[in-house]
């Protein structure tokens, strides 16, 4: 494959699946090294691969190591990047040429993700929550770049929603405005990531993997630009209380005002504090939704491959 280019390296594995055209799952890695804490972020992206591999497809964890785009990447670097956490540097799409250059390293964010399970030909990525637009962006201007990958790279992004920490509506009027279909899985109300309501509707309810993957294929058929968002609400057992949480997210923004933290540093600041603050029901939630998301993602990757 052509799109093998010289800066990537795709793992035996995810290589022979791909060729083969067998089910293939990106999964990102600033989810563990600075969505969460460690040890769980390693116990956790291992679990996911775990979980992909159990519904019949290939795991292929994205990163950036020594500069190499890795599509692919071992438990020891798993544990590498966990361990490593904050000190990696969170590569968005604009950090990827600059860390290839310097041979560093980079935790992939949703958009760097799509952006190299594209050049690898991986069409399909589970992923905890994506980034959007956050409360306040009008005067902030702070738009997740994972929205403008979702507009021009076509990768199919499972997710739990968006977390109340982003403006809901905003987002969604800049998915409209991105030409990104927003996709419910058995369910109409977007999901906000903790919890299985937001009171914001999605473009489309489809209730089986078979039906998303039909729409996927023709979206990917008629060669548009873009990906499309899938949201998967988390599990009932699993989902928080949404006045308790909203509370917890409101005071998150609060205190992370008061410190003047901003930009790239916002959202794993407050996915930091959420957890601290409600003593790591949180973190729970998170861990549960990156399951889900991995299961539905695997079945979707299946659907494509019939
Ligand atoms: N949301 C989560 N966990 C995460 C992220 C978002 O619940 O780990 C990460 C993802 O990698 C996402 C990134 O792509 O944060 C978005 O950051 P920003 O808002 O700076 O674009
Ligand atoms: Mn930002």
């Amino acid at each position: 494959m052509e799109q093998f280019n010289r800066y990537l390296d795709v793992a035996p594995e995810v290589k022979e699946a791909l060729e083969a055209g067998r089910p293939v799952v990106a999964l990102e890695s600033t989810i563990i090294s600075h969505g969460m804490p460690y040890p769980q972020n390693v116990e956790t992206a291992l679990a996911v691969e775990k979980i992909v591999r159990d519904n019949g497809a290939v795991p292929a964890t994205i990163a950036i190591l020594g500069g190499r785009l890795k599509v692919g990447v071992s438990a020891e670097e798993i544990d590498y990047l966990g361990k490593k956490g904050l000190d990696v540097i969170k590569a968005s799409r604009r950090d990827v040429p600059v860390l290839i250059a310097k041979k560093e390293d980079g935790a992939a964010t949703v958009a760097t993700t799509m952006l190299i399970a594209a050049m690898a030909g991986v069409k399909v990525f589970a992923t905890g929550g994506i980034g959007g637009v956050h409360r306040g962006a009008e005067t902030t201007m702070d738009i997740s770049a994972d929205l403008e990958e979702l507009a021009m790279t076509p990768v199919l992004v499972v997710c739990a929603g968006a977390k109340a920490i982003l403006d809901l509506g905003l987002t969604m009027e800049y998915l409209e405005t991105k030409g990104v279909p927003v996709i419910g899985y058995q369910t109409e109300e977007l999901p906000a990531f903790y919890t299985r309501k937001s009171g914001f509707s999605v473009d489309y309810r489809l209730d089986t993997p078979a039906e998303i993957a039909a729409a996927w294929s023709v979206k990917l058929a008629l060669d548009m630009k873009g990906g499309m968002l899938v949201t998967n609400p988390i599990p009932e057992e699993y989902s928080m209380d949404c006045n308790y949480i909203n509370k917890c997210i409101d005071q998150a923004i609060e205190e992370m005002k008061a410190l003047g933290i901003k930009g790239k540093q916002t959202t794993p600041y407050l996915l930091a504090k959420v957890k601290e603050i409600t003593g790591g029901e949180s973190l729970d939630a998170n861990i549960q939704l990156v399951y889900n998301n991995a299961k539905l993602a695997s079945e979707i990757a299946c659907e494509m491959c019939k």
